[in-house]
């Protein structure tokens, strides 16, 4: 199928009309006609990944929802869609397709795999504006939200930071200004979903077409929040834990879901321990206040730990930066320096038995041709 961005303002309601609701622009048509320009005899249509369990999908198509699986050539390149990726997938009818090709992703938020493995954990693909949604009760915990944010700086997609369970806190206004503290130039709400309170602006932000992934903790209340803005049961829900108020992983599953508004949101399963995958550099936003101050320490590479002229003691002594935030900062960087340092070891490693393969098919080449 030959699919060009001049049939996005078709008027065929039944042709690309609905993948617009899904988030697909021109952009996404041009790079699906590249990507599937060379596989002419096969015929493909386009499709967003809206459900993944255990490398089991349901993709939206221009004619509606479908079950698919991946090809094994993806597979064995370990390449595997994320919801939210678009995906070129057979035009046909039939009960399960494969997943032939997955377009570039504009967006990826990703974070390190838990445990000692240096690999990449893509959670959501091709998303605009991330939630990290973080509950007024137990959960509540600046050092964290800092560690979301670092994440999501480093996905390219927006940050926004939602604050559910106000009707649990007493003082949710200060909550809220505390966590504006720690996220310079990210809007901060603070909701209340059971009582359906401060809604409005997360509403006002969902434009049709527009993507949004919820992260957080588990019972965070990311579910709840999505229920909430759909007016329906879509997702199921379960109560914290008495003591600590930690969730019990209600959701197992990745979906995209459509709002009545025509806003598109990503539920996640709750991240039990938020390891980064970045570079120092994606530090740099969340941190805005405190490297300001550091570019402004007499000496270039101020540790800020008692160097005169440092502009960040100087700043922690007068009251005007929490040195929690210093410790903090210090803490993803060196995390962040680590991890490049075991990405190099990785990738060097891959090079090795690349090259170990490439000796061992050259030796047996020799070999072959020995009379
Ligand atoms: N009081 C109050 N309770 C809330 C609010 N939002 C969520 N909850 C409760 O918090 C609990 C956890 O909510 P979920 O929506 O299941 O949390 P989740 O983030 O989806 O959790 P996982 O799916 O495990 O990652 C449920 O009992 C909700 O009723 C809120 O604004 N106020
Ligand atoms: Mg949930
Ligand atoms: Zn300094």
């Amino acid at each position: 199928m030959n699919f060009d961005s001049s049939d996005i303002s078709s008027d065929d309601p039944s042709d690309t009309a609905s993948l617009r609701d899904f988030g697909f622009s021109s952009d996404h048509a041009d790079s699906f006609s590249d990507l599937t320009s060379h596989r002419p005899g096969l015929a493909l249509q386009p499709a967003r990944v809206v459900f993944e369990s255990n490398e089991y999908y349901r993709l939206m198509t221009s004619s509606g929802e479908v079950k698919a699986r991946l090809a094994g050539r993806l597979r064995q390149g370990g390449t595997f869609p994320v919801v939210g990726d678009w995906v070129a997938v057979p035009a046909s009818q039939e009960h399960l397709l494969l997943v032939q090709e997955i377009l570039p992703r504009k967006t990826r938020l990703s974070r390190k795999v838990p445990g000692e493995k240096t690999q990449e954990q893509v959670v959501a693909a091709n998303v605009d504006t991330v939630f990290v949604v973080m509950g007024l009760d137990g959960d509540y915990n600046l050092r964290r939200l800092e560690r979301f944010l670092v994440m999501v700086q480093a996905s390219g997609a927006q940050p926004v930071v939602v604050l559910t369970k106000a009707d649990l806190h007493q003082d949710p206004i200060g909550a809220r200004l505390d966590a504006q503290a720690v996220a310079p130039g990210v809007a901060v709400w603070a909701v209340s979903s059971t009582q359906g309170e401060g809604l409005e602006p997360i509403r006002s932000q969902l434009a049709p077409g527009l993507t949004v992934a919820l992260i957080g903790s588990s019972g965070a209340g990311k579910s709840t929040l999505l229920n909430r803005l759909c007016n329906a049961e879509v997702m199921l829900t379960g109560a914290v834990r008495d003591g600590d108020d930690r969730g019990r992983h209600t959701t197992t599953h990745r979906q995209l879901v459509r709002l009545p508004g025509g806003g598109l949101l990503i539920d996640n399963p709750g991240i039990r321990e938020v390891q980064l995958w970045g570079e120092g550099e994606d530090l740099a936003e969340t941190f805005d206040d405190l490297e300001a101050l550091a570019s402004a320490c007499r000496f270039r590479d101020c540790q800020h730990r008692d160097e005169p002229g440092c502009e960040v003691l100087a700043a922690i002594d007068q009251g005007l930066l929490k040195e929690a935030r210093l410790v903090s900062w210090r803490t993803l960087q060196k995390e962040l320096r680590h991890l490049e340092r075991r990405r190099d070891v990785a990738a060097s490693r891959q090079e090795d038995r690349r090259l170990g393969r490439f000796y061992k098919r050259v030796q047996a080449q020799k070999k072959a041709r020995r009379p």
